[in-house]
């Protein structure tokens, strides 16, 4: 038995525990544990309509030798002011204008460009040129060298997404600036990505990584002939995964990458999943629930799907592609994912 008379009362008792670098388990054990994943964000939508006048302001106003990127990051207010758009990612848009050079550098965070309005953009990885065409996607895998080039005489913008993030939790962000002044950075041809373009054909000596990808470049034209191919699923959506040529795995360590096409007026089956997705609006109109919120969409718009939120999406006035980039593999690789349908 306590001795009533000196027991401390419970609050003076935790901040006595405190005082000693100690927590109690029993008074937070829900809140540390909770029952089931908790999103700091509701879903959220950006309408394009409402970035790109901001996109000219940057073109005009940033210079882009000032800067390491000219690019504009999707963000949630729910995340109190941190560069954060749905938990373990960030999405952007980038806008270059003709004769701008984004600066070669490297980093251990994954990284995706895909190709809205793009053409006669180039970005080089690793020594390989990728020229952007409409629907393409680039990968920027961990530790691979990269900048960007508009040689086109338009104004170019393209859709960015980054696990940063995550490797901000994780505080695993290693970051090494290239030389700006490396001419020969830029003077390449596609190389070693011809090594890539042919499915189902692997050359037996070449020297890979296993960790992502060895193929940079996934083509928009190919994209949308295999959507095509494809028979719809009971909801009428088709899926196709974008991966990794050697292996049949997810592109990158910790991003992984989706397109969908949905059939004119078939909503898909509500679903919830503890990965966290960002849907960029490739073409057609549509609206999607997630969680308490109704979005209508149309092209180049974004929106979030947090995890462990129901989401449902329709196509309206005929069929619409999304590109979908999300944290799916970090969880399945700490077997963390969990899908539900309603
Ligand atoms: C990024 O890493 C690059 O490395 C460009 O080329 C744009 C936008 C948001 C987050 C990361 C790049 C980006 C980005």
């Amino acid at each position: 038995m306590a001795d009533v008379a000196t027991a401390a009362k419970p609050s003076e008792f935790v901040a006595q525990l405190q005082a000693a670098n100690l927590h109690p388990l029993w008074d937070r054990f829900r809140t540390i544990t909770p029952v089931k994943p908790q999103p700091k964000d509701p879903p959220l939508l950006w309408r394009w309509r409402d970035i790109e006048p901001f996109t000219e302001r940057a073109a005009s106003q940033v210079p882009i030798d000032d800067v390491e990127r000219r690019a504009l990051i999707l963000v949630n207010p729910a995340f109190a002011g941190d560069t954060v758009t749905t938990s373990n990612l960030i999405a952007a848009f980038t806008v270059l204008d003709p004769g701008d050079r984004a600066r070669p550098h490297r980093h251990t965070f994954s990284a995706i460009r895909f190709a809205t309005r793009a053409e006669g953009a180039a970005t080089i990885v690793n020594g390989r040129r990728c020229n952007m065409h409409d629907g393409d996607l680039i990968l920027t895998p961990p530790m691979c060298w990269h900048g960007h080039i508009n040689e086109s005489d338009h104004r170019i913008i393209w859709f960015d997404a980054a696990n940063i993030p995550l490797l901000r939790t994780l505080d695993a962000n290693f970051f090494e600036p290239g030389d700006p002044k490396a001419n020969q950075f830029w003077m390449v041809d596609e190389g070693e990505e011809k090594l890539w373009t042919e499915p189902g054909l692997v050359g037996t000596e070449l020297d890979y990584p296993a960790t992502h990808s060895p193929k940079y470049h996934y083509s928009g034209a190919a994209t949308r002939r295999l959507l095509a191919a494809l028979s719809p699923g009971a909801d009428g959506s088709r899926t196709v995964r974008y991966t990794n040529p050697a292996t049949g795995d997810a592109v990158m360590p910790a991003l992984d990458c989706y397109a969908v096409r949905l059939s004119k007026d078939r909503a898909t089956r509500p679903k919830r999943t503890t990965c966290n997705m960002i849907c960029l609006v490739v073409s057609g109109m549509g609206r999607s629930t997630v969680g308490e919120h109704t979005f209508d969409w149309s092209q180049h718009d974004v929106f979030s799907i947090p995890h462990w939120t129901l989401a449902s999406h329709t196509a309206k006035g005929g069929d619409a592609d999304l590109f979908v980039v999300s944290d799916k593999v970090a969880l399945e690789r700490l077997d963390l994912l969990r899908e539900e349908y309603q």
